[in-house]
């Protein structure tokens, strides 16, 4: 899991396609109070042009000028959410460079073609496999082939190692916290740890995107030593139990990565898009139980993920002028804003509270309706079904009157605990909710202003 920082815990939002100036505006507006620790950006190198979101995938150089921002911008990003209390996680490609079916000149003014990356890498610096990759049941192909035409560095180059290296160094040098590692199943474990231990800080925090799948040879566990990996499978897991029924959803993380080192998250950029038999914003009610769960239960490392809205599967965020345009959550047709959403904000306040206390006081009703607490910190119902729960609850809280965070912000709706530990609630159709001890009436102001 990404560090824990004192008082804020270590829940990331990932804010796909969000401008660095808009990113900077975000940790100070919302990321920073609702006590994120950190925040994914998409890759900052320079890339391919074009309106699609994908261009962000295809490197061009390692210069940090993209549509996303310039050097200046991610560098006053990276400061500023600092002094919010948010870190940033960078999403780095360096499994290849553009696809082998474009040349031109990059968002930073670089030419680029095939084996051509002018004074960064040439033909030697590509793997000697140039066909696509196609069986995903082939390790060395997927290792060494192109995936879906992009250009596959030869990682096991002392070279290429160190020009991915000082591009990492560049961006710990800006104050990057961690590190996404895109495509990792496409580089071999060991190399990765040859260019890890390069790094100026080579204890600096990795995750792996490894899509865990039956029957493939490369498995996420094969890159727990740069690092934790994404757990798919968590995320595949969560959408089948809130499609069918959650009773059995204790059993979420049943044969996966071990807890501490599995990054989870009920969606990410390529699930809300590709089949992957994973929830979106597009479930509406239930991605959001969805995410109550993620941040409320005691498995994995959590991001929060938040993107924009689209039909067409590559459609980009609204450019102009070569750049994407600054996000911003008053614009809720195109941005989804998820991480700032009431629940779900409620919900990271939660996870800070709660820490590292064990899931306690299970109950369930055998079919659609959980709740839990977290030792004597916190308490959550979530009730999947289409009809209201009316139900006392045995939690380990002490007495008192605490908010329903998922409710409100304000503390508009409270919770009475009894001498004994119980509350009587009524949770609404496909609701939610969540108490804990960092959220007492009295504590937070009932004014929003
Ligand atoms: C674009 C165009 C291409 C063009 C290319 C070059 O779309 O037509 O050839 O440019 O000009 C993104 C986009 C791509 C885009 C690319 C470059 O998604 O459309 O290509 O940028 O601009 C594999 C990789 C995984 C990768 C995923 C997309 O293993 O690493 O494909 N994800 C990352 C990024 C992603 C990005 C890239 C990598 C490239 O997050 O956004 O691509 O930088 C199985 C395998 C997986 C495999 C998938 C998809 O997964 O196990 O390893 O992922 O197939 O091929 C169930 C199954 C599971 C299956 C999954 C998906 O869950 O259990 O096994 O469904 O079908």
């Amino acid at each position: 899991a990404a560090p824990v920082v004192p008082g804020r815990g270590n829940t990331a939002a990932n804010l796909f396609q969000w401008t660095w100036n808009a990113v900077a505006a975000e940790c100070t507006r919302t990321l920073g109070p609702n006590g994120y620790a950190y925040v994914q950006v998409s890759p900052p190198q320079e890339h391919v042009p074009g309106g699609a979101w994908w261009t962000s995938y295809q490197p061009v150089s390692y210069r940090l000028e993209s549509k996303l921002g310039t050097r200046a911008e991610f560098a006053a990003m990276v400061d500023t959410c600092g002094d919010a209390g948010v870190k940033i996680i960078a999403d780095t490609v360096i499994n290849h460079m553009a696809g082998a079916d474009s040349s031109g000149t990059g968002s930073g003014g670089s030419s680029y073609g095939v084996d051509s990356f002018p004074g960064l890498y040439g033909r030697n610096d590509f793997n000697d496999c140039r066909t696509d990759i196609t069986n995903y049941g082939d390790r060395w192909q997927v290792q060494n082939c192109r995936l879906v035409s992009l250009q596959d560095l030869r990682t096991g180059s002392d070279y290429v190692r160190t020009k991915i290296a000082d591009y990492m160094n560049d961006l710990i040098g800006l104050g990057v916290a961690g590190f996404r590692i895109d495509a990792a199943k496409h580089i071999p474990a060991s190399d990765l740890e040859a260019i890890k231990a390069r790094l100026s800080d080579p204890s600096v925090f990795w995750v792996h995107e490894v899509i865990g799948s039956a029957g493939e040879p490369i498995q996420p566990s094969e890159y727990l030593g740069s690092g934790d990996s994404h757990e798919f499978q968590y995320a595949r897991n969560l959408a089948g139990y809130f499609d069918g029924n959650i009773a059995g959803i204790r059993g979420i993380s049943n044969g996966l990565l071990g807890s501490d080192r599995a990054g989870v998250f009920v969606d990410n950029h390529d699930t809300e898009r590709d089949t992957h038999g994973t929830m979106s914003y597009k479930w509406g009610a239930k991605y959001v139980l969805g995410n109550v769960f993620l941040l409320g239960y005691d498995y994995g490392w959590p991001t929060v993920y938040s993107g924009y809205k689209f039909t067409d599967r590559d459609a980009g965020a609204p450019m102009s002028g070569g750049r994407v345009q600054d996000a911003s959550c008053a614009n809720g047709a195109v941005w989804t804003c998820t991480h700032d959403w009431t629940e779900i904000a409620g919900m990271v306040g939660f996870r800070n509270t709660v820490g590292s206390a064990p899931v306690t006081r299970w109950w369930d009703n055998g079919a659609n309706a959980i709740a839990f607490g977290r030792g004597d910190r916190g308490y959550v119902v979530v009730n999947n079904q289409a009809s209201g729960l009316n139900q006392t609850f045995q939690t380990s809280l002490p007495a008192g009157t605490y908010c329903d965070v998922v409710a409100s912000r304000t503390c508009a709706e409270t919770i009475t605990v009894d001498d004994s530990g119980r509350f009587s609630a009524q949770i609404p159709q496909y609701g939610a909710l969540a108490i804990h001890v960092g959220a007492r009436a009295g504590d937070v102001p009932t004014d929003p202003t």
